[in-house]
């Protein structure tokens, strides 16, 4: 999988090669390339100019249309079938199964906005498709190309190492991730649940179920509504609301 950047600010994209981590990983076994490609590079005038001033007025400043019109070219003539993306705060909210979607594309192009945002001429003509890393506004769209970047290239096979985790991980099965542990047993007075030591996997799947069920309802209550639940999960909830119910009528009866 290529990923080809699009930014007047190419070196902020060694931030993925710094450390030891996946990314880096996956760069070097060749599972995935990184281009960026200088929006300036496209520029025709001395001083490079990249944006100008909004028609109409307005405060800030536009991307100008032929410099990036000219980029986003060059990049497809490489990648003819890769999948063109504006990361934009207009753009639909990206999460883990627009990430698996993009995982199975031949190739991404990111256009990384800066300044009030590009010319509307480009994004109609150009852009496949506008994404969102979430609801807040980025000095520029670098950031969110990272963010797809990192999130699609552990979904790669070979990239993970543990091809398990990508799958468990939360998202996938609809629910938060359970909590967990590792030695010692016993860390600053705070012990690891008794379960997870029995070495019974039958309680152990149960007890991180209800766990993930737990942080879910009280976190993140919205995803409950689109995973089907099963009837052990109902179950398991019914008897929670019971409890909730016991507590409170214990508290009204005493004041
Ligand atoms: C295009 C993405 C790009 C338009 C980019 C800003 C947040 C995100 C940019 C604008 C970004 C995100 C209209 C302000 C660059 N900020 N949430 N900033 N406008 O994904």
């Amino acid at each position: 999988m290529n990923f080809t950047i699009l930014t007047i600010f190419p070196e902020m994209f060694s931030a993925l090669l710094v450390g030891g981590g996946i990314v880096k990983r996956a760069i070097e076994h060749q599972y995935i390339s990184v281009e960026t490609i200088n929006i300036r590079d496209f520029a025709k005038d001395r001083h490079r100019v990249v944006d100008d001033r909004p028609y109409g007025g307005g405060c800030g400043m536009v991307m100008k249309p032929e410099p990036l019109a000219e980029a986003i070219r060059q990049a497809k003539k490489k990648y003819p079938e890769a999948y063109t993306l504006l990361l934009t705060p207009q753009g639909r909210i990206f999460n883990q199964s627009v990430a698996q979607k993009l995982a199975q594309c031949g190739g991404v192009i990111m256009v990384c906005g800066r300044y009030e945002g590009i010319d509307e001429r480009v994004r109609e003509h150009l852009v496949d498709d506008e994404l969102s890393i979430g609801d807040y506004v980025l000095t520029g769209g670098e950031l969110a190309a990272m963010v797809v970047i990192d999130t699609v290239s552990r979904l790669i096979p070979g990239t993970l190492g543990n091809e398990g985790s990508a799958r468990d991980d939360s998202f996938s099965t609809g629910l938060l991730e359970y909590p967990q542990y590792t030695r010692p047993r016993s860390f600053e007075g705070a012990n690891v649940p008794e379960v997870l030591l029995s070495g019974d996997h039958g309680a152990i799947r149960e007890w991180r179920r209800q766990a993930s069920l737990v942080r879910t309802i009280l976190n993140r209550p919205d995803l409950l509504m689109e995973q089907p639940l099963t009837r052990d999960d109902i179950e398991f909830m019914k008897k929670l609301q019971q409890d909730i119910k016991t507590i409170i009528g214990k508290h009204s009866t005493a004041s």
